[in-house]
Formats: structure tokens, sequence, C-alpha cells
């Protein structure tokens, strides 16, 4: 067989600086989120001196706070925990698609990868299992996949 270079990033906390950025709409579920990540990162070696959790209002408001935290040239990587829950009217879906396409301008226009912990879902059941039940964790997922990241971002 042929050798191909292959890149490949390990989930490697140790030395990495990470802002967490979590709202406080919907904490019921975001919290476990933070607990879900942490822990992860934790436990893959993050120092948690290293580790800053910001609280805002709501998923509106993530790209502006992320914008700036990647800014500061303080944190290695950003992780946007939160929840937008389908209600009765078009509300969520303005939230949803101004959050998600904020956090992804922000770390193109930055360069600071962002993970995306962000649940959109159409109910609070499906929420709650993305929270640290039936369907998993997203904190944990999402610290994971910012982690693969930043470790293949550091060989390229
Ligand atoms: N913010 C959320 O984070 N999740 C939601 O489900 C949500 N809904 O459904 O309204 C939500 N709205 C608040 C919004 O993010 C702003 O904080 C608010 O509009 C003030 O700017």
């Amino acid at each position: 067989m042929y050798h191909i270079k292959t890149i490949e990033g390990l989930m490697e906390a140790k030395g990495l600086k990470i802002a967490i950025i979590a709202t406080r709409f919907n904490d019921f579920v975001v919290n476990p989120l933070i607990g879900g990540a942490v822990d992860y990162l934790v436990r893959h070696g993050a120092n948690r001196d290293d580790l800053t959790i910001i609280r805002i209002p709501g998923a509106f408001e993530m790209p502006i706070i992320a914008q700036k935290v990647a800014n500061s040239k303080k944190y290695d990587g950003i992780l946007a925990l939160g929840a937008v829950i389908r209600g009765a009217t078009p509300h969520f879906d303005f939230v949803a698609s101004e959050a998600t396409k904020g956090l992804a301008h922000v770390a193109l226009a930055s360069g600071v990868p962002v993970g995306f912990g962000l649940l959109t879902t159409d109910n609070i059941e499906q929420a709650i299992e993305r929270a640290g039940s039936k369907a998993g964790n997203k904190g944990v997922e999402s610290a994971a996949a910012l982690l693969e990241t930043l470790r293949v971002m550091a060989q390229l």
C-alpha cells in the first residue's frame, strides 16, 4: 500500500486556554452542557485555571461576545453552548440562524476555532435528550470537536 501522509488531532487539552460562552436562556439544559464540557476538558488534560465560563443572555448574543473573545487573543478556542427551542412563532428560526451564521463568521474571520454546542430542537424533550441523557451530551461532543480542530490546526 502507498503511504499517505495523514494529519490527525488528538483530543488533548493540556495548556489550551478555552473560553466557554454559555447562554442563561434555557439554562436548565445549558447548565448540563457546561458541566459535561468542563468535565470532558479537565479529563483530557485541561487546567481549570485555563478555562473561563462567560454567561450571556441568549443565543442571539453569542456572535458579538465570541467576536470580542476571539479578538482579545487571550484564548486558543471558543466553545459556544446554548439551546434554541422552537416555540409557536418564527422567532426560533431567526435566533438559531443568526447565532449559527454569526459564530461561523467569527471563527473564519478571526482564525479562532469555535466549538458549536448550540442545540436547535423542536421541543424541550429533544433538548433534554441532548444535554446528558438519551442522545448524549452536546457539550461533551462540541468540546471534543474543538480539541480535535485545535490539534489539527496546530499541524497545518
Ligand atoms: N435565546 C436562546 O438562547 N434560546 C431560545 O430558545 C430563545 N428563544 O426561543 O427565544 C432565545 N431568545 C433570546 C435571544 O437569544 C436574545 O437573547 C433576545 O432576543 C435579546 O436580544
